[in-house]
C-alpha cells in the first residue's frame, strides 16, 4: 500500500472516529447538580407536582431539570417555569420578587426578562420531556452570564395551570441558591485531555496495522 493511501486511510479513520467523539464530548453536559427538593403530593394533578430541581450546563447552555411526580405535560394552559434572580432589581410582584429571568416551558415557551414592570420575551429555549422530568435549556449568554450575574443566583421553580394560576412552587417559601461558580463549571478539561489520547491511540493502531501489511 502506498504511503499516500495509508495517510488517507488514517485521516479518514480519525475523522470517522473523532467526529462523533468531539461533537458529543465537547458539548456534553456535566452531571446534573441537585439544587433542591420539594414535598411530593403538594400539588395536583401529579404532572405539575415538582419534587426535585437540578441544574447542569455544557459551557454555552444551562439546563434546569424539574422532576415531577409523573410525566410533565406542558401545553397551552400548563407551564413549567424557573425564575432566576441574577442581579439587583427585577420582578416587583408575582411568584418570586426580585427575579430577573424566567424560563417557561408550555404556554409561549421561551426565556423572558423582567423589564418595564412586566415579563418580556427575550429568546427561544429548548423544552424536552425525559421520563418524569422536563428539561428547560437556554443560552448562558442570554442571562448575561458570566459578567452580569451576581455571586449568588436565586432560583424558584413553579408550575401553572391555567397559566395565571400557581400550582406548585419549589421551594414553598424563599428560594434555592446556587453560587456563581456552579453554573460555569466547565466540562472542558475532560474532552481536551481525552480527545488527544484517542487520536494518539488510533494513529498508533493504524501504524501498527500498516506495518504488518507491508
Ligand atoms: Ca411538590
Amino acid at each position: 500500500m502506498s504511503r499516500k493511501s495509508q495517510k488517507a486511510i488514517v485521516s479518514l479513520t480519525l475523522f470517522l472516529l473523532l467526529g462523533p467523539f468531539s461533537f458529543n464530548i465537547v458539548y456534553a453536559y456535566i452531571t446534573p447538580i441537585l439544587i433542591g427538593t420539594d414535598p411530593k403530593k403538594d400539588a395536583t394533578p401529579a404532572s405539575v407536582d415538582i419534587v426535585k430541581v437540578y441544574l447542569t450546563n455544557n459551557g454555552t447552555h444551562f439546563r434546569f431539570i424539574l422532576e415531577c411526580s409523573t410525566t410533565p405535560e406542558p401545553s397551552g394552559i400548563r407551564s413549567y417555569c424557573v425564575f432566576l434572580d441574577t442581579k439587583a432589581g427585577g420582578a416587583t410582584g408575582g411568584t418570586y420578587r426580585g427575579a430577573d429571568f424566567l424560563l417557561m416551558g408550555g404556554g409561549l415557551s421561551g426565556l423572558y426578562e423582567w423589564g418595564a414592570g412586566g415579563w418580556r420575551y427575550k429568546s427561544s429555549i429548548e423544552v424536552n420531556i425525559v421520563g418524569n422530568s422536563i428539561y428547560l435549556t437556554a443560552r448562558l449568554s442570554d442571562i448575561g452570564y458570566p459578567d452580569n450575574c451576581q455571586e449568588m443566583i436565586g432560583i424558584v421553580a413553579a408550575t401553572f395551570q391555567p397559566l395565571g394560576s400557581l400550582k406548585d412552587r419549589a421551594p414553598n417559601k424563599g428560594n434555592y441558591s446556587v453560587s456563581h461558580e456552579v453554573i460555569p463549571e466547565l466540562p472542558w478539561p475532560t474532552p481536551l485531555i481525552f480527545v488527544p489520547v484517542v487520536a494518539a491511540t488510533v494513529y498508533y493502531i493504524s501504524k501498527r496495522r500498516f506495518k504488518k501489511n507491508e
